[in-house]
Parts: structure tokens; sequence; C-alpha cells
């Protein structure tokens, strides 16, 4: 089993398409080891994306990521990783394939509606940005 981390973004949150991402992540059998809901902070933002901070949309990204609130979860699953990342769709959403959530339901590829570890790497910082041991159920 692996865990990954995910983000239910603000415009998708707005829109009140939580459930039925949720549903989506419930169906295509991820386990919701950790879930929460959250404004994130300038400060909590520019870290979490600190990877982006050199590119030209980093300050236009911390912009969207703050201005409502966001889910963060971690899902659980065989191949986690990949497989929530082939469920999300590409980060562009005019490449994102049919079926997909980002195909479904994002807007741009800054107002892409979910986010995912790209790596297990990644995906153990990622979690613990946000969670502790003890809130992963
Ligand atoms: P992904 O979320 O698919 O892993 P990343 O890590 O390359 O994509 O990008 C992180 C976030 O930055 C994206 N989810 C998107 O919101 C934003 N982003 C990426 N590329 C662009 C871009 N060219 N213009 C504006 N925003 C972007």
């Amino acid at each position: 089993m692996e865990r990954t981390f995910a983000i239910i973004k603000p415009d998708a949150v707005a829109a009140n398409q939580t459930g039925e991402i949720l549903t989506i992540i419930q169906e295509a059998g991820f386990r919701v080891v950790g879930m929460k809901m959250k404004r994130l902070s300038r400060i909590e933002a520019e870290g979490f994306y600190a990877v982006h901070r050199e590119r030209p949309f980093f300050a236009s990204l911390v912009k969207f990521m703050t201005e409502g609130p966001v889910v963060v979860m971690v899902l659980e699953a065989r191949d986690a990783i990949r497989k929530w990342r082939d469920t999300m769709g590409a980060t562009n959403p005019a490449n994102a394939a049919e079926g997909t959530i980002r195909k479904r339901f994002a807007q741009s590829i800054e107002r892409n509606c979910v986010h995912g570890s790209d790596a297990p790497e990644t995906a153990a910082v990622e979690i613990a940005f946000f969670f502790s041991t003890s809130e992963l159920l």
C-alpha cells in the first residue's frame, strides 16, 4: 500500500464540487486516511509550492490557493501516487483525458481543482506538511 497527498483546491470547493470529487476518489478505490478543510495562509501556500518559487506563475498560484478554503487529504491505495495522478488528469485541463477530474471540473492550468503528489519523496514531505501521524487513521 502507498499513500499520496491530495488537495481539493479553492476553485472546486467554492463551486461545491467537493462531494463529487470525494465520490470519484472513493469509487476509484482509495481509502481516505486523513482529511481536513482549511484555509491556507500565504506563508503556508508559499512553503507548499516552494519548488515553483522562481516560476512566473508563482505569485498568482499563491493568490489562488489562498482565496478560499481547500480540502487536504491523504489517500491510500496500491500505487496511490500514480493512480491519483491518473484520476486527476493532466495539469492543463486542455490536455486532460476524458473521464478525469480535471477534464470534468478544471477551468485552466492554474485553476485546475485538485493537487496530487508527483513522487514518493514529495508525497512524504507534503503529507508531513499538513498532517501529524496521529491524524492519519
Ligand atoms: P501538478 O499539480 O499537475 O503536479 P505542477 O506541480 O507542475 O502541476 O504545478 C503546480 C500548480 O501550479 C498546478 N496545479 C497549477 O495550479 C499551477 N501551474 C502549473 N503550471 C502553470 C502555468 N504554466 N501557469 C499557471 N499555473 C500553473
